[in-house]
């Protein structure tokens, strides 16, 4: 038996020698050592021998199991290194090779002016408000001085969701909400951003867009005028759009306001020739301002008598338009990469 056992021993020591590839190495661990292997096979026979034979032979098996296991092990390690060195050889890195390319995103030109807006007006001492873009017709149009059955409502064609509710048309909401907030008694100098729904689609005009509202209100005395709004409207225009940008003031009307213009700004596309951009005016209108009517105040809780103050509404993505150049509002909503990587160098 003994005989056997070494010859067993000699012959694994062999073939483990021999095997150069792991999948190999684990045929010769079930051939040796597993359930079905040679050694245990000799160990189950071990029942048949006498009790003094029975544990000098289990010693020399467990010696004999040990040394196997340990050539295996060894042999292992070695095959493994072999392996590791093979592939490094094989995938050796080329550190002259350009990086890949990390793609980034960029700012969407709408949120980079509102930004822009925002930071502008903070500077001056506004607060930033922001208000539902479902809202009521009590707050859209009915605290702004336009009752139901008015005819100045067809100046905005809107969504309405229920005889109540719509998306909003005009930031204009937020002045009566934030002049409640308020509680009449108090100073105003606030800007709201944000969404607004209008039933037009075409170059200068989309169904979605983006309004900033401007309210200021203080007493009386405090005289906050007409020519206040004009220097407020002059610096917020000037700033978006460089100091030497063409304004025009024209007389216009809005319920809210009395008296109230419209501002235009000469045409970016024809430098105020005219095209078909500007409908061959040479001007395009940017936003709509006045002071703010007396019905309003008293309406939202402040007293035309004691209080009084300008407002102004301007559509962001037409401001968009003219600072970077854009000759159709459609392509701000259209996602497509091509066009919003262009905006990259703008980044600060
Ligand atoms: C208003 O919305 C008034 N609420 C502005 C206002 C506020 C006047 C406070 C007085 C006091 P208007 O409908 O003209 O006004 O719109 C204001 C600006 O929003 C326009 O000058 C234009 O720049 C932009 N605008 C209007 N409709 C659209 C549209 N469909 N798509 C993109 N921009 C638009």
């Amino acid at each position: 038996m003994k005989e056997k056992l070494e010859q067993i021993y000699k012959e694994a020591k062999e073939q483990i020698e021999k095997i150069d590839m792991t999948q190999g190495l684990n045929d010769l661990k079930v051939k040796y050592l597993g359930k079905k292997g040679e050694l245990t096979e000799i160990l189950k026979g071990m029942g048949k021998l006498s009790p003094e034979e029975r544990p000098k032979l289990g010693s020399i098996v467990n010696e004999i199991r040990d040394s196997i296991v340990e050539a295996i092990e060894t042999k292992e390690k070695e095959l493994k290194q072999k392996e590791l060195n093979k592939k490094l050889e094989k995938e050796k890195i080329d550190v002259t090779l350009p990086a890949t390319k990390i793609t980034r995103g960029s700012k969407h030109p709408i949120n980079r002016v509102i930004e822009e807006i925002q930071d502008l007006f903070v500077s001056m001492g506004y607060d930033v408000i922001s208000g539902p873009e479902l809202e009521t017709d009590e707050f859209c149009f009915e605290r702004l001085n336009l009752p139901k059955g008015h005819p100045a409502r067809d100046m905005q064609d809107s969504f309405y969701i229920t005889n109540e509710y719509l998306l909003r048309t005009q930031t204009s909401a937020v002045q009566a909400r934030t002049m409640l907030d308020y509680g009449g008694n108090k100073p105003i100098r606030m800007i709201c951003t944000g969404k607004t729904y209008r039933r037009e689609d075409d170059a200068t005009h989309s169904h979605q867009f983006n309004q900033v509202e401007g309210l200021v209100i203080d007493e009386k005395d405090k005289n906050v005028s007409l020519s206040d709004l004009k220097g407020t409207l002059e610096i917020f225009v000037r700033k978006m759009l460089g100091e030497k940008t063409e304004l025009r003031f024209r007389p216009s009307y809005f319920p809210f306001t009395e008296p109230s213009y419209e501002v235009d700004v000469s045409c970016f596309k024809c430098g105020g020739k005219g095209c078909n951009l500007c409908k061959q005016t040479g001007w395009i209108e940017l936003l709509g301002a006045g002071i703010v009517h007396p019905n309003v105040l008293k309406m939202n809780g402040y007293d035309p008598e004691k209080y009084g103050g300008f407002a102004f509404g301007t559509g962001i993505d037409r401001l968009a338009m003219f600072k970077y150049g854009i000759t159709d509002m459609r392509y701000l909503y259209t996602n497509d990469v091509r066009f919003l990587k262009q905006f990259d160098r703008f980044e600060k």
